[in-house]
């Protein structure tokens, strides 16, 4: 029976366990990254773990989310990951280099390697060929420690693409139909595997926009084969020793399988305010744009760049649009600067911004109220922009530049042939990055600045566990719903109890209250809850509130990790219809916690209803360790 190039990889790099769906096992992880504002927490949790010396290939600590520094808080945090990195043998990139995702697929990123990032969308590496997941925090710092991971084995769905995208059309569409298929629960538990002829008319950029978005869906990760592109591209970044050829076996056998005829898609957008709320330019319409965001992880590559600036060459940008750029790396930008690109989006009215994150994670360029945002990035929850009320669409880059043009959105179809871009030759440049010194750890101090405090410990799972429901939640509710991130909250990252005053904010301004109030709770939840990002924040945050157990339809993969690494249970409702019939301040229990949580059935008694429900939270041995440890700190301590 031939194998899935995900299984190979995984089975090159197991440690433990059987490669059957559903089963634990263990893998070695060859490389880690991490980003600032998740990067504080793994470097506390990989100090309080007290290790000399990290156990990966190649680790490296991005700068690239949090780069405003308005108060020392930002640059405080910065500092201390540097001097955690510089202890540990950890590459530092400077603020500035560019995007964490961006920069490692150029400059570390291996075919047939496997990557731990804590951030969600360290997929993007699976363009590479590589098996490269998003993590919580505390998993990457266990990462480097042990050099090991341990997840439950997804299955394997097969995505075959043929033909081949008309001009305008681009990666960004092929994505966008993908959600739009299968929504953003459609991945959970799954490995989403490319394959078929047209596979080779993508650039490994190309690749790394769609395994970069195959985060939306839900999925573990996303990978393409290794190929003749893949060679080029690392040639082109200097790095032709790194290639290997890397595919499916030809009868290989997979779980699911869609085809996407790639000639046969036109450009499309995400609609507010989901990434799956997905149409085609044309059927939306014309509607009036106020801003343009062209960057991120997703789209800001230098043939996405090349792109943009060819359309802008010689045009004005519309007078009631602001188009915003931010390269995804210093490399990119410095070539734009040295062949004219820069010239042509600086001269048609563009504004350039920092290669980093920037307004995709609401760091700056909020939209004005009630606005309507363009964006090549790969989120548009409710919000995320830093203005609750703008509307965001997410676009491809060649979307994105000619409605910046038009100043409504646009189908570029009609307006002209795009030259084709091939990748150029890169110097390699690592002035940007700080190189560990050789030095014993213990002579080098940990920079520790006033903004960064102990991250929150649960206790032991006790008898009997009780609490007022202080939430109760729709579905698909994101970690940015949990734990807003923007421009005022970024900079407290390595700060729990300051956060813990705007948790759930934006759903019910209440929540930090009456969770005080009532001495912690718990939290009902629809489908999908914790969608979205990595940040492991959403569950101590919560912890740090009191919230012993989350009630839900269902849960996203990361979020729910996280949540069992802190110790609160994650509980999937066994009959969704007792969802309706909770309320507010209903008085829950768990009696006999130990025993039942044991027994893989737990009953939890609504005391205010004389209700029971039934929950099987399906722990795999290591997570029903965590919850009866009290998260993973405390069962590593054992
Ligand atoms: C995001 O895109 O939501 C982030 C910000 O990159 C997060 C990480 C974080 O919350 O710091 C992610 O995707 O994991
Ligand atoms: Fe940064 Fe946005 Fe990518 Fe997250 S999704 S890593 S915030 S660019």
């Amino acid at each position: 029976m031939g194998k899935s190039l995900a299984y190979k990889i995984l089975e090159q790099h197991l440690v433990e366990g059987d490669l059957n769906p559903g089963s634990e096992i263990t893998i070695k992880i060859d490389q880690t990254l991490t980003q600032d504002s998740t990067g504080t927490m793994v470097y506390l949790q990989l100090e309080a773990m007290d290790v000399d010396k990290i156990e990966t290939e190649l680790s490296v600590a991005y700068i690239d989310h949090n780069t405003l520094q308005t108060g020392f808080e930002n640059a405080d945090d910065h500092a201390f990951i540097k001097s955690v990195a510089k202890r540990h043998g950890i590459l530092f990139s400077k603020p500035g280099n560019g995007i964490c995702h961006q920069l490692h697929l150029e400059n570390y990123g291996k075919p047939g390697k496997t990557l731990l990032g804590s951030d969600s969308h360290t997929p993007t590496g699976g363009g590479l060929s590589m098996i490269a997941i998003g993590a919580g925090g505390l998993d990457v710092a266990v990462a480097m420690a042990k050099g090991t991971y341990s997840l439950i084995v997804p299955k394997v769905i097969n995505i075959k693409l043929t033909g081949q995208l008309k001009p305008w059309v681009s990666a960004k569409d092929i994505i966008l139909y993908v959600l739009k298929q299968l929504s953003v629960k459609g991945g959970v538990g799954k490995i989403v595997e490319y394959s078929g002829d047209g596979v080779k008319t993508l650039s490994v950029t190309d690749r790394a926009t769609i395994t970069n978005m195959g985060a939306e869906l839900g999925a573990t990760t996303s990978i393409f084969p290794s190929d003749e592109n893949t060679k080029e591209y690392l040639n082109s970044q200097g790095r032709p020793e790194d290639y290997i050829q890397l595919s499916a076996d030809p009868d290989a056998v997979y779980d699911e399988k869609l085809e996407v005829n790639l000639s046969e898609l036109e450009p499309l957008a995400a609609m507010p305010h989901s990434p799956d709320n997905v149409d085609s330019v044309i059927n939306i319409g014309e509607i009036k744009i106020d801003q343009v965001a062209i960057g991120s992880c997703t789209n800001s590559s230098y043939s996405d760049l090349m792109k943009v600036s060819n359309i802008l060459k010689g045009k004005k940008i519309h007078p009631d649009v602001s188009l915003v750029i931010s390269p995804g790396s210093s490399k990119i930008m410095s070539k734009l600067a040295e062949n004219g690109a820069l010239a042509n989006m600086i001269n048609a009215g563009a504004r350039i911004i920092e290669n980093a994150c920037g307004p995709c994670i609401g760091m700056g360029q909020a939209p004005k109220s009630g606005g309507v945002s363009l964006r090549t990035f790969n989120r548009n929850f409710k919000g995320r922009s830093g203005t609750a009320d703008a509307d965001v669409y997410l676009v491809s880059p060649e979307t994105a530049a000619i409605s910046a043009i038009t100043g409504v959105l646009t189908d570029g179809r009609n307006y002209g042939e795009l030259p084709h871009i091939k990748d150029e030759i890169f110097e390699s440049n690592d002035n940007f990055i700080v190189y560990p010194d050789n030095m014993n750890k213990n002579e080098i101090p940990v920079e520790m600045g006033p903004n960064i405090k102990p991250f929150p410990l649960n206790k032991p799972l006790p008898e009997n566990v009780e609490g007022k429901v202080v939430l109760k939640t729709g579905d698909n509710i994101t970690t940015d719903d949990i734990m807003p991130s923007n421009a005022k909250l970024l900079p407290y990252r390595s700060n729990i109890p300051f956060l813990s005053k705007y948790c759930f904010i934006g759903i019910d301004e209440n929540f930090s209250e009456r969770c005080s109030e009532n001495n912690g709770g718990v939290i009902i939840g629809g489908e999908n809850y914790g969608q979205g990002s990595s940040r492991e924040h959403a569950a101590l945050v919560p912890l740090h509130l009191g919230i012993k157990f989350i009630l839900a339809k269902s849960f996203a993969r990361i979020h729910r990790s996280n949540l069992i690494n802190s110790g609160i249970i994650p509980l999937v409702f066994k009959n969704t219809p007792d969802y309706d019939s909770i309320r507010l301040l209903d008085e829950l229990v768990i009696e006999n916690a130990v025993k039942q949580i044991n027994n893989g059935t737990v009953s939890i008694y609504n005391k205010t209803k004389n209700e029971t429900y039934i929950s099987e939270p399906n722990l795999s041995e290591l997570e029903l360790a965590m919850i009866l440890a009290g998260g993973k700190i405390n069962l590593l301590k054992k």
